[in-house]
């Protein structure tokens, strides 16, 4: 059995667990106890249910049966499976975009008046994209817009509009290959037939399959989901604010959003301002609401508004445990079924809020865009009522809380790195050309209790940061980071190396740049093609000096992001378990060499964080040699 500093560097995770323990109260990581040993042909990605002469798994190593009942092999079985999971990643994410991209149509329909068009300029630029005449009122603009982002989805031919903002050379490559994406939900379902009974036998053209259905995502679903909310909710710029578990406030009604869609937690950022809640909170004893975020929900309204980030993925049950938290209302996606559960050990009231993702038994309140600030409204004065059942002996809120910047977009990162009245890559293609700049990673993805919390994540960037790689975070590897002091100006003298620290210094940014939350990780698609257009740095994506990479990855959504990076031409490391491929050593092959032939990256696997960032570098290094660049003006 782990002991607590095994199971998370945090220290106010940890003692959140020992709290957890004395009371007997489990999380997830005594559920994984219980589940030793995990299923071996499960995690080989050997064990097929797709049809019902199954379930059928395959023995790779033993006399076993090598074929399931209709004579499926490893190498199906396993792509197959990782296939199913693509989808069901780019469906999360694509269906959020989806629900964004029709609020905007709310909006300009007047059937909503909670939201606005809070960017303008962003509309415009997003109406030109889809050549949308924007010599008209914005109203107007955004009509024919939404319209048109909606039709994103259910496209029959052609391609994703989005695609176009890839380097020429990158949209040759996917129409060379056929993974040119045409309509959101098409590759989606198209992805999800190949892999039924007796359909796609070929492992390879699975993947292929998968990698379109990936792109869709990425360059659409995810985009839409970034962009549209940027639109309606404003676009971030740079903004402190303030993370870990001791965000949570004694005196004060706590009220904690998490899942991902910021539609909701923004009308929970603006009804926590209420003053008729306020004055009911006051009147109740409470010194007034304090709200804070748990998972990608969280990042958003940090992101927009400075709102505290009470933790990540594996601090959902522990912020209920420390006894402090009213209300925790959660929409969709990462949402542990256990929160109940644990719930139900205090007089925190668990409320879900979308009709997509419900517990038995749980409060309900549906969210709706029309009528968004009233629902806000509501589910908040539950939180405030139920203040006065906190039971105060069973309040442990842990000290810890740390400083961040968070805020950064494709469109203000590299304003602030010199373009002062236009945005410009330059001064960043310059860094990196010039070797100040080693490269850049995206380090991205969840929290895993196989591994120990966070530590995978911070490791791993402090070890790229002191190779002057700058780092780009989205989702709970940023959260991870932020409690660690990594996302502050500050850490820049402390962990980066020379050339990073110099820009750091230069411009007053920290070395690891907070993009947002998972759906923003097309923020960093974006960034990487305006790095190729700005010059200097090759002709496509896999040309840039740079490298991504899951270290604590558990969600499907994960496995999504890091295909439509490959298949975008990034090297991406993936850590935990490679996808439960290992049975098949073809596929694992297939994925970790193969493909970077075809589409410019790959994946690797990888299980110790230092070892990870010695092969994004390596793989950086190589990426500077190809380009004929200088040497690293600071070589470790
Ligand atoms: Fe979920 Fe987005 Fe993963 Fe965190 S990083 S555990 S997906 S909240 Ni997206
Ligand atoms: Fe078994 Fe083939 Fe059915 Fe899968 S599809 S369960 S391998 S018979």
């Amino acid at each position: 059995m782990p002991n607590i500093e095994q199971k998370s560097i945090d220290l106010a995770t940890q003692e959140v667990l020992k709290k957890a323990k004395e009371e007997n109260i489990q999380t997830a990581w005594d559920r994984l106890e219980l589940q030793q040993p995990q299923c071996g042909f499960g995690q080989l990605g050997l064990c097929c249910t797709v049809c019902n002469m199954g379930p059928c798994r395959i023995d790779p190593f033993g006399e076993g049966a090598k074929e399931g009942v209709c004579g499926a092999n490893a190498d199906t079985i396993a792509a197959r499976n990782l296939a199913r999971k693509i989808a069901v990643g780019a469906s999360a994410h694509s269906d959020h975009g989806r629900d964004v991209a029709h609020t905007l149509s709310l909006i300009c329909e007047g059937h909503t008046h909670d939201y606005g068009i809070l960017d303008v300029e962003k509309l415009k630029v997003l109406a030109q994209e889809f050549g949308i005449d924007i010599n008209k009122p914005k109203e107007q603009i955004a009509k024919e817009l939404s319209k048109r982002l909606l039709e994103e989805f259910g496209k029959q031919e052609g391609e994703l509009t989005f695609l176009k903002r890839s380097p020429k050379k990158r949209q040759q490559i996917w129409k060379k290959l056929g993974i040119t994406p045409r309509g959101i939900d098409r590759e989606v379902v198209e992805l999800l037939h190949t892999t039924t009974m007796g359909v796609d036998n070929d492992y390879k053209n699975l993947i292929t399959t998968g990698m379109r259905c990936a792109l869709s995502d990425g360059w659409g679903g995810s985009m839409i989901a970034t962009d549209v909310q940027d639109i309606i909710l404003g676009s971030p710029q740079p903004i402190r604010g303030k993370v870990n578990l001791g965000v949570l406030k004694e005196n004060y009604v706590n009220i904690v959003v998490h899942g991902h869609e910021p539609v909701l937690s923004e009308m929970a950022v603006k009804a926590s301002l209420d003053p008729e809640l306020l004055k009911l909170a006051k009147s109740l004893g409470a010194e007034g609401i304090n709200l804070a975020g748990i998972c990608c929900t969280a990042n958003e309204v940090l992101m927009r508004h400075g709102i505290p980030v009470a933790g990540n993925f594996l601090q959902q049950e522990l912020v209920i445990i420390t006894g402090a938290v009213e209300v925790m209302m959660v929409d969709v996606q990462c949402i542990m079924p256990a929160l109940q559960e644990v719930a139900s050990c205090f007089h925190t009231k668990l409320v879900t809020t979308s009709p997509k993702a419900r517990f038995p038994g749980v409060i309900h309140v549906e969210f709706e865009s029309k009528k968004a600030y009233e629902v806000a409204k509501q589910i908040i004065r539950l939180g405030v009522e139920n203040f006065a059942n906190r039971k105060k002996d069973r309040v442990n809120i842990p000290k810890q809380e740390m400083d961040l910047v968070a805020g950064f977009t494709k469109e203000v990162v590299f304003q602030i790195l010199g373009g002062r009245y236009r945005a410009t890559y330059k001064p960043l293609n310059e860094a990196i050309i010039s070797g100040r700049l080693r490269g850049l990673a995206g380090v991205v993805g969840c929290n895993n209790p196989k591994q120990t919390h966070d530590y995978f994540h911070t490791t791993l960037v402090k070890e790229l940061i002191k190779n002057d790689v700058l780092v780009l975070q989205t989702g709970c590897s940023a959260i991870a980071c932020a409690k660690q002091g990594l996302l502050i100006p500050e850490a820049a003298k402390i962990y980066a190396g020379g050339g990073l620290q110099e820009i750091c210094e230069a411009v007053g940014i920290p070395p690891v740049l907070h993009l947002g939350s998972c759906v923003d990780n097309s923020r960093i698609l974006t960034a990487a093609s305006y790095i190729i257009e700005e010059g200097g740095l090759g002709e496509d994506l896999s040309d840039i000096p740079a490298a991504g990479c899951a270290p604590e990855w558990m969600s499907e959504k994960a496995i999504t992001i890091g295909f439509y990076f490959v298949a975008s031409g990034v090297y991406t490391v993936f850590g935990a378990s490679p996808f439960a491929t290992l049975g098949s050593q073809n596929l694992t092959d297939y994925l970790t060499s193969g493909l970077e032939g075809i589409v410019g990256g790959r994946f690797e696997f990888c299980d110790d964080p230092i070892q990870m960032a010695k092969l994004m570098i390596e793989h950086i290094d190589k990426k500077r040699k190809a380009l004929n660049l200088k040497p690293v003006m600071y070589e470790k």
